[in-house]
């Protein structure tokens, strides 16, 4: 059973997320192309080559969803905005069809008595930037700026809250390193460019936002708990490693103005040079940090170049997309957070949640996994808060089944089940369980 609004300190929020490409409908509105439309047009990168052309048509669906969204008594709604939607080229002309819908989603999300956060990059870089480099070019810092500053321009004055870029490990590693999300490289010179350039774009919109008199802006991280596969002091030390790239470089980089001896012993020779003296933009303060977490990993070491790991199974229930469900590992963080780095800064549960085999039967999706998954990963939540860990809201992944991403429409984290042929909404048992949490 969920925890209940009232166990829970006086004005936490309760929200739900999503993000621009994985629910909109991209081909709409005049935006332009995105290297996520050509990454899924590559064979073999997206199950079955799966887009966001449709995706669950929020752009047309946008004020029955958030009725949605009201009805299950959240406080905020954590979106996001695409770049390419409102510069189309992704500098200079702005497309006013694109910015004239985020204006009328802000302008709806205050009119239910919603909270608006907002997101400014959730990964759909504009193909002609991609042309340019993209995340391996240092210019996309003030691209990426002035991006913001249009946002901010616009929207500012609604906006509750803004967190430049969603999750900075998958912009950089999981797309440069892995090659599992576009631009599908895997090389290490770019690995290395896209990790310090992120922060870079990050503390440059920062900036640009502070100079449009923004008041509440944050940074999105996410998480995952490396735990060594074995007791050898191998396994260990690759753990180690894996948790500097993973989980320390962006927070040591913002917070400490510095990166991780661990992350620089394989990354180092192939930052840009000069890196070292970019603290003063990366390092801008922050209004509140925000922890996405999901699983955890074991780690055994492995023969090849650095870092010479390797991902091995674990023994725990998983979840449908394969991992494995390690609710303590949320709490392990967000204590990290505070212990190390955020202090006395708000700390916000930006994204949890799990897919999961959703079956709709006679109207109803009984999906009793979710909730049990909720549930584990609120309560700690609540432990951490007893000890004094400054959390203020947590958000579910996702408010709709929607694209995700390499893995195409299968994997359903949705709170509303969406019927990919029809795009009928359905309310699952969760969202249902969670409505009666938060009523108030
Ligand atoms: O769907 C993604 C989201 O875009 C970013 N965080 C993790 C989610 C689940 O994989």
């Amino acid at each position: 059973m969920l925890p209940q609004r009232h166990d829970f300190p006086e004005g936490f929020l309760f929200g739900a997320a999503t993000s621009a490409y994985q629910i909109e409908g991209h081909t709409q509105s005049g935006a332009g192309r995105t290297h996520w439309d050509d990454f899924a047009a590559t064979p073999g990168n997206v199950v079955r080559a799966e887009n966001g052309d449709l995706a669950c048509d929020h752009l047309n669906r946008w004020e029955a969803d958030l009725d949605l969204l009201a009805a299950a008594n959240l406080d905020v709604y954590r979106f996001s905005t695409s770049w390419a939607r409102v510069m189309p080229e992704g500098r200079g002309a702005v497309n006013g069809q694109g910015l004239d819908f985020y204006d009328r989603l802000v302008d709806g999300l205050l009119e239910r008595g919603l909270k608006p956060a907002a997101t400014l990059y959730h990964w759909e870089l504009p193909s002609p930037l991609a042309d340019l480099g993209g995340w391996r070019n240092r210019d996309i810092a003030s691209w990426f700026a002035d991006f913001a500053q249009v946002i901010a321009e616009r929207l500012g004055d609604r906006l509750w809250s803004v967190a430049p870029i969603n999750e900075p490990w998958c912009v950089a590693w999981l797309s440069h390193f892995l090659g599992h999300h576009a631009p599908g490289l895997r090389d290490i010179r770019a690995t290395a460019r896209a990790m310090h350039h992120v922060l870079l774009a990050h503390g440059s919109a920062v900036q640009a936002l502070r100079a449009a008199g923004h008041q509440n802006v944050g940074a999105v991280f996410n998480f995952e708990r490396a735990l060594p596969a074995d007791d050898s002091p191998e396994a260990a030390a690759r753990a180690a490693t894996y948790d500097a790239y993973y989980n320390r470089w962006f927070l040591s980089g913002i917070f400490h103005r510095a990166y991780p001896a661990e992350a620089l012993a394989g990354l180092e020779p192939h930052l840009p040079q000069g890196w070292e003296g970019d603290f003063d933009t990366i390092a801008q303060p922050l209004d509140w940090c925000g922890a996405n977490y999901y699983t955890c990993k074991r780690i055994a070491a492995a023969g090849g170049p650095w870092p010479a790991l390797a991902e091995v199974d674990g023994p725990l229930p998983k979840t449908e997309m394969g991992w494995e469900i390690h609710p303590e590992s949320l709490g392990f963080f967000l204590r990290r957070m505070q212990a190390d780095y955020t202090g006395d800064l708000p700390l916000y549960v930006t994204e949890n949640g799990m897919a999961s085999a959703d079956r709709l039967a006679g109207g109803r999706v009984d999906d009793q996994p979710r909730i049990d998954y909720l549930a584990a990963h609120l309560a700690q939540v609540q432990a951490v808060i007893a000890e004094g860990v400054p959390v203020r809201g947590y958000f579910c992944w996702s408010l709709l089944d929607n694209y995700e991403w390499a893995l195409g429409y299968d994997k359903r984290f949705g709170l509303i089940h969406v019927d990919f042929d029809t795009l009928k909404r359905t309310p699952k048992a969760s969202y249902h369980a969670l409505a009666r949490a938060l009523a108030r």
